[in-house]
């Protein structure tokens, strides 16, 4: 690169929001990332953003593949060469799935942060005969986009630009928080846009908000019920909308009269009155919205719930409409990675043996298969993958067969971006998952708990080091650019090459045609008769012009080719086709706490980033958040430690008093583990202070249809302890400062 200075458009992906910021390198090496030069999109950019080049330029990042040589989790390892690592990977996936089977064989990777797979990862998968993919989606947008589906065929997208009244179940977008999605919910209150928030505690959007329901933890597809009651109870529906366009509609009309807002008052904590004011405001705006929240993607009833959104968007006559939930379908110019994954290559047997496919098909092959017509039909594709989500196994499945369990072994098990350890429910039983396998890889930019168990960690590429086209997976049709400004390591791959490599390796070349992931790009952007390089010369971001209401022409994506407000596709697979609220299993008398986890701390992303300084400095170490009632009740001052446990298991964080809490419940962050313990504590401290130590996912504790585990409100205790053994780096004062970072951070 020389001495020049370079500046490139970049996507960042140190969060999933994606912002495309300016990068900028010297000598080599990323050395500034700033924010956009066009006005509407310079606010979009956190101290995270910031502090790319301390991530991408960190000692501690993975710059050669690495084998292991002690006892799988001892953390030895020698170096190999890229090419060694692949050979072998490839010979013992080989034998480990002519042994067992290809379903032997799971991945296990989010996406976001690799980004540039355009699901070769599915395609290898589906070629070889494996359905056993799963993801950080099954929690988190995915598995809404799968159960959007069963109701009107797509995932809609809220039209921020215009709508005039903004409901935030829990979602909580903040200025170091999805930024731009923060951004746009202020520009739309500057315009006079409602904001609805239902939290149980004072969050920083409920301190704004127009309306704040305190419902408690875990309550929130009653809470809908409720709503739907009152618009249904006052005719604040479309009722031309629900007649033409809505099948079901007596169905759930039966059961929300089980609803009334006393009934609702009384599960949720919130007074009636309330209740009903929000759902007038809500149904009664000209132009509504409910953003996808993550808080129902996590819940004991969150099939319901998320339907019970879809349902209010249709039935108040928001969908596909100016200020609604526009439903943009793929894009045009770009192929999509529901092309590319090549779903229709997985024989039918195969996608039967997918972990989940009987019990909890939600977001299986199971319910893709009952979705293929109409969603050709309507969508051009017959299997439509948005946001990763549509074809997944279920997570707590797979976890169970790879430890051992029913119903066939799983003996292979590749991690890609993901910390996998620390980031699904029941961190005990992924750890025996793991420890149970015969081959595992990780491909990752830092040694993580999840790498530390790896045979094979691959060091991977970064954003500033790769080009890539985003197109949100395909939940927009926006195009936007991302630029490589510097090389990656020598030994580094991008999760583009390790799948292409691996495919040579296993027979599949043909199938592997792209050479560089320029090729791909160039293959993606074909229909539009331009090249990477012609995107990159023309534009940084690339919009279809919206259109609306399309269902006129071409019906909904669902069976009937109508909303489903009672799905016939949870009624067909022996599932209650209408929505409906599950009470929590009873809470063991010595479990006072309704505990929350999933709390994200402005400085890290998931179970990223402790290992920055600049960062770890603002968030040293863990805290729960408690009520000055319960604190006070028992016992604890500020700045305690304290253990907190559940009927899984227990972790220590240091206590937060906050009067912005709920009484009776205690906040948990998700993620951590600490990376300076490495070689003293077992696996980075890994089960110190994970919240995936104390969710449950036993039968009780999940979802029915999706099988997704409950981390809205599940019992917990608490008692006092000492700090951590190990951790000895607890105040701000003991991390490096970075100035641009600290500046950034305290605007
Ligand atoms: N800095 C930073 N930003 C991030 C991330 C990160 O790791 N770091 N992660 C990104 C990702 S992947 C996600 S999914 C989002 C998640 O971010 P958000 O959508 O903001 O979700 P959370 O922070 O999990 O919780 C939001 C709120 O939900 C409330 N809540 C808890 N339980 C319930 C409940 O049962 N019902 C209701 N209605 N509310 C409840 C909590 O009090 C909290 O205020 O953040 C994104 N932004
Ligand atoms: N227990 C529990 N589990 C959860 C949640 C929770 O609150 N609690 N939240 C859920 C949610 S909302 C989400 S979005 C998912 C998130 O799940 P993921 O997005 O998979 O997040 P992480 O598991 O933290 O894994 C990200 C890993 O990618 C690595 N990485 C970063 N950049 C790159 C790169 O360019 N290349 C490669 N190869 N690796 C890279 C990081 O070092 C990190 O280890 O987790 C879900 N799981
Ligand atoms: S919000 Fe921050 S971390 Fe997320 S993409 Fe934008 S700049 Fe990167
Ligand atoms: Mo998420």
């Amino acid at each position: 690169m020389g001495a020049s200075k370079e500046t490139k458009y970049s996507v960042c992906t140190v969060c999933d929001i994606g912002c495309q910021l300016r990068t900028e390198a010297e000598e080599g090496k990323v050395s500034r990332v700033i924010a956009h030069d066009n006005p509407a999109l310079a606010g979009n950019i956190c101290y995270k953003g910031t502090a790319v080049p301390l991530i991408h330029n960190h000692p501690d990042r993975i710059t050669k593949p690495l084998k292991r040589v002690g006892e799988r989790g001892e953390d030895r390892w020698e170096e190999i060469s890229y090419e060694q690592a692949m050979d072998e990977i490839a010979q013992k996936l080989a034998g480990i799935t002519n042994q067992y089977g290809p379903e032997s064989f799971a991945v296990s990777t989010s996406g976001w942060n690799t980004q540039t797979t355009h699901s070769l990862d599915r395609r290898f998968m589906n070629l070889l005969g494996s359905p056993n993919w799963i993801s950080g989606v099954a929690l988190c947008a995915g598995n809404t986009a799968a159960v959007n589906k069963l109701t009107y065929g797509w995932f809609p997208m809220p039209d921020y630009g215009n709508t005039n009244c903004i409901v935030l179940f829990g979602h909580n977008p903040r200025k170091h928080s999805w930024t731009p999605i923060y951004n746009a919910i202020r520009a739309a209150r500057a315009r006079g846009a409602k904001v609805i928030v239902l939290d149980p505690r004072i969050s920083d959007q409920a301190e704004h908000a127009d309306v704040h329901l305190r419902l408690k933890a875990g309550t929130d597809a009653a809470m809908c019920l409720g709503w739907l009651k009152v618009i249904f109870d006052e005719g604040l529906y479309d009722k031309d909308f629900v007649e033409e366009w809505c099948v079901g509609f007596d169905a759930l009309k039966q059961r929300v009269d089980e609803y009334p807002p006393e009934r609702v008052a009384e599960i949720t904590g919130v007074a009636a009155e309330d209740i009903a004011a929000a759902a007038r405001l809500y149904a009664n705006a000209d132009g509504a919205v409910i953003p996808w929240t993550p808080i129902t993607d996590q819940q004991l009833s969150s099939t319901s719930a998320i339907r019970l959104h879809s349902i209010l968007r249709a039935v108040t006559g928001n969908l596909d409409v100016v200020g609604g939930e526009t439903m943009g379908g793929f894009s045009a110019a770009y192929i999509p990675e529901s092309e590319l994954a090549l779903h229709e290559h997985l024989p039918m047997a195969q996608k039967q043996k997918q972990l989940g496919y009987d019990d909890h098909p939600a977001f299986t092959y199971r319910v893709a298969e009952m979705l293929k017509e109409p969603t050709e039909k309507v969508w051009g594709y017959p299997y439509a993958d948005i946001v990763m989500g549509c074809h997944m196994a279920n997570p707590t499945n797979v976890f169970r067969a790879m430890a051992g369990e029913a119903p066939y072994p799983v003996k292979a098990f590749f991690c890609l971006g993901n910390n996998a350890l620390l980031s699904y429910a029941n961190q005990h039983q992924i750890y025996q998952a793991m420890m149970n396998q015969e081959l595992i890889v990780a491909h990752e930019i830092f040694m993580t708990p999840t790498a530390m168990l790896a045979d094979y960690v691959l060091p991977g590429d970064v954003f500033t080091e790769r080009n890539h086209v985003a197109d949100s997976w395909s939940w927009t049709t926006r195009l936007t650019l991302s630029q490589k400004v510097v090389d990656a390591p020598a030994e580094a791959s991008s999760t583009f090459q390790f799948w292409t490599d691996l495919a040579h390796r296993m027979g599949f070349a043909e199938e592997f045609p792209w050479q560089t992931l320029e090729d791909m790009l160039d293959y993606r952007l074909s229909r539009s008769g331009r090249t990477f390089a012609d995107f990159e010369t023309a534009t940084y971001m690339e919009l279809e012009p919206p259109a609306f209401r399309k269902y006129r022409k071409t019906g909904f994506a669902t069976p009937s080719g109508k909303v489903e407000l009672a799905s016939s596709i949870l009624g067909d697979m022996g599932f209650d086709p209408v929505p409906y609220y599950r009470e929590l299993p009873e809470r063991p008398e010595d479990y006072p706490y309704l505990i929350f986890t999933g709390v994200r701390e402005d400085p890290f992303f998931q179970t990223g980033q402790r290992n920055i300084e600049s960062l770890r400095r603002r968030t040293p170490v863990p805290k729960l958040f408690l009520h000055p009632a319960d604190a006070k009740k028992d016992g604890f001052s500020e700045g305690d430690w304290a253990k907190l446990s559940t009927p899984k298991g227990s972790v220590l964080a240091q206590v937060a008093i906050r009067d912005t809490m709920k009484e009776g419940h205690v906040r948990v962050p998700h993620g951590w583990w600490y990376p300076e313990t490495r070689g003293q504590a077992e696996l980075g401290g890994a089960f110190i202070s994970s919240d995936a130590v104390l969710c449950s996912d036993e039968d009780e504790w999940l979802d029915h249809e999706q099988g997704v585990p409950h981390f809205k409100g599940f019992p917990g205790k608490l008692e006092k302890a000492s700090q951590p053994e190990h951790v000895t780096r607890i105040k701000p004062e003991d991390w490096k400062m970075d100035a641009a970072v600290e500046a950034h951070a305290g605007q």
